[in-house]
């Protein structure tokens, strides 16, 4: 009989810490990282939260670990780049308490701006890494890395996927231990303010500690071999070890659990135990790469670099073309992203388009307007980069004669994570933007989490909502006014004036995410007689909308909010309110 608890490898983290007697958790929402903080929060007596950025997440967590107790930091592989300042002394410090970091790398890019391998972080940063391929792993592992970490004195993370982060599987779970009791908080700061003269010794010590490091990969059971049909080894770790499998049932396997610092004898031992020595890994050629540093002659294989990696594309790297290996269907209709309807955002794009603004964007579900019908997007690099780009841009353009006005376009859990600064440099250097702060009450993208700007933490207490109108006076930005983005003459009217005011000045448009409303206002209609099918509703964008066989728009009720933006851009009058408002739940 199969028994056990189904987890997903987010859970399976949560619950792995929960185990180790970890009390303490902080992030910040990425996917596919988010569900572990939130999973986390629902253990018994634990505290969780989230910080307004990873920076912050890991230097909290840093603080927690000074303190004697073992912590455990959330973040996607993006921001880990936000998080590596302290990453990289934190491995000269090493830990009081455990210290655990989560990265969810996300190749093929589902729901990320980039592709990054995390397993490089590890060795740059002269880290510990262990990698999980499934729930069970991520649990076992996850225990497992608060061990390490205070045995080596070394924060640890445990690097996920995608697959491995949201996928299910059966795990066996165990009790909590319950940490020993704190002593006196004794200082030390030979180990902890790492000053040059401190700092060289320290990272002396660290070496030692990754000598000591290695010597326990050599002989850990998070390293692995199988040996099968020795004619092929394959060195492989993560969800690849599982794609292998799959692909390749009878081949020999080297699993590696720890990705960092990597065993040398043994796997010089498997190469030489192996007819044809091969690598098999999802995003960089990381393992592959220090394989041949090791001097192990590795066999080419053809594995693509970029996206996801596949049972079947395994398969055909080994020439094989098995009928299960077949790729999953893509011939599905597309669908593409949409604002939802009654979204604020959609307010204020077509305001910015209206005054034909240049966007510096940003990450959220505002970045959507990048796309048709919107089309109002000029850059969206990282979290936080409007602010700065609508700078930079403006710096650049100054001599010449720019037609068209800049707006940087940030969210407000963005701005809170990295966008603040942005103003600061402005406001400090005298620049001229205007920043459009798309202030929809919470983190939206990733699923709903609170953050400064709404005061709503982990916990699920409501703490202060941080005072954009007065942030911006202690900067010295007199010009900041607020306005309700479903108001489109309105928007339209502030977009105008401050885009041309010679200085800098901030436009909040606050409005609740539609997805928080409990209550729709009346559904819209379209009066078939009155419309004369000129589009300019359904240029909106919104899904509730739609054409019919004569070209006219029909409102689809049932989804429709009664934001009645669509009732502001008809000049014919043909969209009135229908029916009783009903109650569509909400959160
Ligand atoms: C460094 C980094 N951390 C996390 C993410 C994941 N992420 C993308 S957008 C976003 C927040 C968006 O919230 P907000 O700015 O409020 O915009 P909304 O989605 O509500 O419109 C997050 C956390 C990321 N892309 N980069």
């Amino acid at each position: 009989m199969v028994s056990g608890t189904l987890l997903s490898g987010n859970e399976a983290v949560a619950r792995g810490a929960w185990e180790a007697g970890v009390k303490v958790g902080v992030g910040y929402p990425g996917t596919p990282s988010t569900e572990t903080l939130e999973s986390f929060v629902k253990l018994p007596d634990v505290y969780a939260e989230w910080a307004p950025n990873e920076k912050v997440a890991l230097e909290v967590a840093a603080g927690a670990s000074l303190g004697g107790v073992r912590v455990l930091v959330t973040m996607k592989h993006v921001g880990l780049n936000v998080a590596a300042d302290p990453l990289f002394t934190l491995a000269y410090t090493g830990v009081g308490g455990g210290l655990v970091i989560l990265v969810a790398d996300d190749p093929g890019m589902h729901s990320s701006q980039n592709e990054q391998d995390s397993r490089n972080y590890a060795r740059f940063a002269k880290v510990a890494l262990v990698e999980p391929s499934d729930s069970g792993e991520a649990l076992e592992f996850t225990k497992q890395a608060f061990e390490l970490s205070e045995r080596f004195d070394i924060p640890v993370i445990v690097r996920s996927t995608t697959r491995v982060s949201h996928s299910k599987g059966l795990v066996e779970t165990g009790d909590t231990i319950t940490p020993a009791a704190l002593g006196e908080y004794v200082s030390d700061p030979s180990k902890w303010v790492m000053m040059p003269a401190m700092a060289r010794r320290r990272r002396v010590d660290l070496d030692d500690r990754l000598s000591a490091l290695v010597d326990f990969a050599e002989t850990t059971s998070l390293n692995r071999v199988e040996m099968r049909d020795s004619s092929i080894g394959i060195v492989t770790s993560g969800v690849s070890y599982q794609y292998v499998r799959e692909a390749m049932p009878e081949a020999s396997v080297f699993k590696l659990g720890m990705g960092f610092p990597l065993p040398v004898k043994r796997l010089t031992e498997f190469a030489s135990s192996v007819g044809r020595l091969v690598v098999v890994e999802e995003a960089d050629p990381y393992l592959e790469s220090s394989l041949r540093s090791m001097g192990l002659e590795v066999s080419e294989l053809y594995i693509p670099r970029t996206g996801e990696l596949s049972s079947a594309a395994i398969g055909a790297a080994f020439g094989l073309s098995a009928p299960q290996l077949r790729e999953a269907i893509d011939d599905l209709p597309p669908r593409p992203p949409l604002m939802c309807p009654g979204c604020p955002h959609r307010g204020a794009y077509h305001a910015l388009r209206k005054i034909n603004a240049i966007v510096t964007g940003d990450i959220g579900c505002y970045t959507l307007g990048a796309l048709p019908p919107m089309s109002s997007m000029d850059s969206c690099v990282c979290m936080g980069a409007s602010i700065g780009m609508a700078h930079g841009l403006e710096i650049a353009r100054s001599d010449s004669n720019m037609k068209r006005p800049v707006v940087a376009v940030i969210g407000d859990s963005t701005f809170a994570h990295s966008g603040m600064a942005g103003l600061v440099d402005i406001a400090y250097n005298g620049g001229a933007s205007t920043v459009a702060i798309l202030d929809n009450r919470i983190t939206a993208m990733t699923g709903h989490q609170g953050n400064p700007l709404n005061g709503q933490t982990l916990m699920g207490t409501k703490s202060r909502e941080l005072n954009i109108e007065a942030l911006c006076s202690a900067l010295g930005i007199d010009r900041v006014r607020t306005v309700d983005p479903h108001d489109l003459a309105a928007s339209v009217q502030a977009l105008r004036e401050e885009t041309a005011h010679d200085g800098l000045s901030v436009i909040v448009f606050k409005a609740p995410c539609a997805l928080l409303l409990k209550e729709k206002e009346l559904p819209f209609s379209v009066n078939d007689e009155m419309c004369n099918a000129c589009g300019l509703c359904i240029g909106l964008g919104c899904p509730a909308i739609s054409k019919t066989s004569t070209g006219k728009a029909e409102i689809d009720v049932t989804i429709c909010v009664g934001c009645s933006q669509c009732v502001q851009v008809c000049r014919y009058d043909a969209i009135e309110a229908t029916g009783p408002a009903c109650d569509i739940g909400g959160v």
